[in-house]
């Protein structure tokens, strides 16, 4: 009797305990799943992202937003200049962007090259999306050198340069032509937005909504992901450059600029720049009157030859420039890879629609984006 008595006893006391643990158990579980490394609740994560994603263009279920060939409420393309033996890269990254986002929203490509595509390099890429491609070949003043260049002093300049693609002529034709050329080549005509893509990057997450309605709707007019400082000896006299602009039309910068970020305390060129491989912009900047007088200033200095001025230093330089903080916007929520850096979003584990480690892609604590975020 005594036994039994006691048996129910030990039985009960364990019973408690099992009870107790499987609520620690739980409150534990629910308490690390709402919370994520930010320490922003997932399901109010999950709300924002939702009632973004029918505010900006998609259905709350994510379902076919706009058919191929359709009207689209923005006028926008993913742009790139290519080459042909760059196929199997390209259809690397439209394969992603096409699974990731692009398969709801049917936005056109448009490709460019200084060659004519080939047939293979055409169907190549039409197979991988049901959206509408067109293939442009480039203007030929857009490419190639301007008459005022000394092609003896570029080449001198290339001969000697030991900086990254120093050696290298196409590439300086191809940063001259996207700082100054691209936005106005006749198939971007009737673009209000661009998205820039390139071989071989990747898109790490799912995109619920559609990034050209959510810059229209909030007045952007540049959106980056990554800024990294670039490397001084391709622009060396690239911020003297700058301030003689600033100092002959002093008209064109509005006091709101975000110049800040460009030059520091004592005046120095910080060297921060948005990695232009991967940027949506409203091409009304890039065509405005104070972009195109820029672009001809530095042209005219001669330093995409002389020595090795990129596109995406002379696109920041004008965002700083010209454009307020409010107009420009941080893609955090765009995971993406371009050979060598990568940006993977805070808590996308937990949200479950990227696949990169937060942890590797670490863009986000680049000392320029920090100090963007800062000013
Ligand atoms: N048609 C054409 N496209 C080019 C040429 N050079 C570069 N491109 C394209 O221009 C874009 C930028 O060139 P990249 O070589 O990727 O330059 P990058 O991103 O600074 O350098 P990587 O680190 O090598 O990617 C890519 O989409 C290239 O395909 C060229 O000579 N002809
Ligand atoms: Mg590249």
């Amino acid at each position: 009797m005594i036994a039994s008595r006691r048996l129910v006893a030990v039985g009960k006391f364990f019973g408690i305990l099992a009870v107790l643990g499987l609520l620690l158990h739980m409150g534990t579980l629910l308490f690390s799943t709402r919370y994520n490394t930010n320490g922003q609740s997932i399901f109010s994560m999950w709300s924002s992202s939702l009632s973004d994603n029918q505010r900006y263009g998609g259905q709350a279920d994510g379902q076919g937003e706009y058919s191929p060939g359709v009207q689209k409420p923005v006028k926008a393309a993913l742009v790139a200049l290519v080459r042909n033996e760059e196929l199997y890269g390209l259809r690397k990254a439209m394969r992603e962007l096409e699974d990731r986002w692009n398969h709801k929203y049917n936005y056109p490509y448009i490709f460019l090259n200084d060659k004519p595509f080939s047939e293979k390099f055409k169907q190549g890429v039409q197979d991988m999306t049901k959206a509408r491609i067109e293939f442009g070949t480039l203007e030929p003043e857009s490419w190639g050198y301007p008459a005022w260049i000394d092609q003896n002093k570029a080449r001198e300049e290339r001969e000697t340069a030991t900086y990254i693609k120093g050696r290298s002529e196409s590439y300086r034709f191809m940063c001259r032509f996207q700082s100054g050329f691209i936005h106005r080549h006749p198939l971007l005509s009737d673009l209000e937005f661009y998205w820039r893509i390139e071989p071989d990057v990747h898109y790490y997450c799912d995109i619920d909504y559609d990034p050209f309605v959510y810059m229209k709707q909030n007045g952007l007019k540049y959106g980056w992901n990554i800024a990294p400082t670039e490397y001084e000896p391709t622009v060396r006299t690239l911020w003297n450059a700058t301030e003689t602009f600033m100092q002959k039309h002093p008209e064109l910068i509005p006091s709101d600029n975000t110049l800040r970020w460009v030059r520091d305390g004592n005046g120095k060129y910080t060297k921060c720049h948005f990695w232009s491989n991967f940027e949506i912009v409203d091409l009304s900047f890039y065509r405005s009157k104070e972009y195109q007088l820029f672009f001809e200033h530095l042209d005219q200095a001669g330093g995409f030859f002389y020595e090795r001025w990129g596109d995406a230093p002379v696109h920041s330089l004008a965002v700083a420039m010209f454009l307020s903080k409010k107009q420009v916007h941080y893609f955090d929520d765009i995971g993406y890879y371009h050979p060598a850096m990568s940006h993977c979003p805070a808590g996308s584990k937990e949200r479950g629609k990227c696949v990169c480690d937060p942890q590797e892609g670490w863009a986000h604590g680049f000392q320029c984006a920090k100090l963007w975020r800062s000013i």
